[in-house]
């Protein structure tokens, strides 16, 4: 039988407090029609940015147990997606769980680790290692800038010109990824101004589209963003139109957020723009790029 609703195993960490990872990726997926079975990495209080003695339990000593039972119902995923990781021996279950349900599905991964040049407070040397490995199993990697130069061993810096960006592009795509999708790519136009980019190997084409994101940073859009994506694939959108809803969304988002005197570190106020994800786009930005 058909399965009627599609459905995603996302490998994430459960957030309590602050809008971040499944607490985004649950109610983005399933608004846009796709069922989330989550297979928890850690929970945590809240999520690590800008929050100070957050509670952090690492599931990694569960989650082959939680694998075995999935197995044993011969749970089927139109989708495997997974994000921020607790300890770096999990990232070899994630890759396992990865060979073992990977059934011509989409394996989406999302190589959480840091941002602006940073790595998240719970993120190690060696946890970095490993992501180089966990993404040659993926479809499509969404990591932002600094997650990029990361997986690359390459300094991070203020700005990075085009030629580079394409090497970049290039070099992640030639570990694995036939899809590679590069977030906050500063524009070095105006400040607070980023790009999305993005190369799909199998047709050889590159593409962009512009963030006049509003000067504020918020936990979770990373994850916003990987989800509208992955849900907009799996919509049969192509690439560049889910590249132009998820920019969209996150933009929105922000937008709905920022005129509130609300801290930042409690997320984007999600809530309130839930709707907008299944409204049809009035503009399509992306462009094409010709290098
Ligand atoms: O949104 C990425 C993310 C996911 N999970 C946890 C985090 C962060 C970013 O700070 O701290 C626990």
């Amino acid at each position: 039988m058909i399965n009627p609703v599609q459905r995603i195993a996302a490998i994430h960490d459960l957030s309590g407090f602050g809008r971040a990872s499944l607490t985004v990726i649950i109610p983005i997926l399933s608004t846009l029609g796709i069922q989330v079975c989550p297979l928890p990495t850690a929970v945590l209080s809240t999520h690590t940015g800008g929050f100070k003695d957050y509670r952090f339990v690492d599931f990694t000593d569960h989650m082959e147990g939680f694998i075995e039972h999935w197995a044993s119902l011969d749970l089927r995923f139109e989708a495997i997606y997974s994000g921020f990781l607790g300890s770096a021996r999990q990232i070899e279950i994630v890759s396992s769980f990865i060979e073992r349900f990977d059934r011509e599905n989409i394996v989406l991964v999302d190589p959480v680790m840091g941002d602006d040049g940073k790595a998240y407070d719970t993120v190690t040397p060696e946890m970095v290692v490993r992501m180089r490995d966990l993404v040659k199993t993926a479809d499509i990697i969404t990591p932002n800038y600094t997650e990029a130069s990361f997986l690359l061993k390459k300094e991070y810096t203020e700005t990075i010109d085009s030629g580079r960006l394409k090497k970049w592009l290039l070099r992640l795509s030639e570990m694995g990824p036939p899809v590679v999708i590069i977030t906050s790519v500063p524009s070095g136009k105006k400040r607070g101004e980023t790009d999305v980019f993005a190369y799909n190997r199998r047709d050889g084409r590159f593409w962009k589209v512009k963030c006049s994101y509003v000067p504020a940073y918020y936990p979770g859009t990373g994850d916003a963003f990987a989800s509208t994506i992955l849900g907009s694939l799996l919509q049969g959108d192509s690439l560049p139109l889910a590249l132009d809803r998820a920019v969209q969304f996150v933009y929105t988002a922000i937008k709905a957020s920022f005129g509130y005197d609300i801290p930042k570190r409690e997320g984007i106020l999600l809530e309130k723009v839930l709707n907008t994800l299944n409204a049809p786009l009035t503009s399509i930005t992306y462009q094409i790029v010709d290098w």
